[in-house]
């Protein structure tokens, strides 16, 4: 496997496990970061013996924004040629699953990757805020889009407006993340979730997670409709026979990904 010099990659079985490490820097999102991110993101895609992503950071922080003296001297004609930010917008175009295991703080950009992948398993230690207002700018990488669909209006504003963080019980409460683990356990929690989807049909989980998020860009007649022809599409599947003959003979199902 290639060195990165900004995460370190692993495979634990079927799940890629993705660990953001600038330490020194609370792994603050620079481009050579995003870089390496999407390098990994791009052979796990590929790869089919990988089912399932795991995106962590460390104990401190998931990440704790992009990178500020990186950033700081940029100009408009300069972000706006670069097309800046908008690699990040790539995670969350993946076709497998990718879970955030937040740890620490997850702010600003750090905040809005979490929010990129599919769902967030939090420690209990995480913290999670969008303080880019202190800063003189506002949320760049869907912020203010995902964290209001994630919270609803009133405190995804008061959040951007006012850059104040929300610990893991809140985040929990107001359903920004799927659950909240003790902070010893997360990795090995999200390993064994993220394996748990990987043991299961790639293809009918790939249509479930095109499914679910079609309902963040579309009707509800027009998503159930998108849903209705998914769902009977996977009759087609030997995957979709396995399964339920594996119920019926009350065996586990080999599922071969067709
Ligand atoms: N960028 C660069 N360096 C950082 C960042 C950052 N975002 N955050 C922390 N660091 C560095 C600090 O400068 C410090 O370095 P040094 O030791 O060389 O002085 C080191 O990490 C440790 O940080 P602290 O000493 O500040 O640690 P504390 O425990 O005292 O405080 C905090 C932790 C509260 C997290 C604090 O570091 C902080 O407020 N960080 C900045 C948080 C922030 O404002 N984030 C938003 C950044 S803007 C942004 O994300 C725009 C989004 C655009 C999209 C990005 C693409 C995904």
């Amino acid at each position: 496997m290639a060195s990165y010099e900004t995460i370190i990659v692993e495979t634990r079985g079927k799940v890629g496990l993705i660990t953001l490490n600038r330490p020194k820097a609370l792994n603050a999102l620079n481009s050579q970061l995003v870089g390496e991110v999407n390098a990994v993101l791009d052979g796990f895609d590929k790869d089919p013996a990988i089912g399932c992503v795991v995106i962590t950071g460390s104990e401190k922080a998931f990440a704790a924004g992009a990178d500020i003296l990186e950033m700081k001297d940029k100009t408009y004609p300069e972000s706006y040629l670069e097309d800046f930010i908008t690699a990040w917008d790539r995670v969350a175009q993946r076709r497998k699953p990718i879970i955030a295991a937040v740890a620490g703080f997850a702010l600003g950009g750090g905040c809005e990757l979490a929010m990129m992948c599919d769902f967030i398993l939090a420690a209990d230690t995480a913290k999670f805020g969008q303080p880019e207002i202190k800063l003189g700018v506002m949320p760049g990488a869907g912020g203010t889009q995902r964290l209001t669909r994630f919270v609803g209006k009133s405190k995804a504003m008061e959040m951007c407006l006012t850059g104040r963080m929300m610990d893991a019980a809140e985040a929990e409460r107001v359903g920004l993340v799927s659950r909240v683990v003790p902070a010893a356990d997360l990795v090995e929690e999200a390993v064994k979730v993220a394996s748990q989807i990987a043991d299961m049909s790639m293809p009918t989980v790939m249509m479930t997670k095109e499914s679910v998020n079609r309902s963040y860009e579309t009707t509800l007649a027009e998503g159930i409709r998108f849903e209705r022809r998914v769902f009977h599409a996977m009759f087609a599947m030997a995957d979709q026979k396995e399964g339920m003959a594996a119920f019926a003979e009350k065996r586990k199902p080999g599922f071969k990904n067709r």
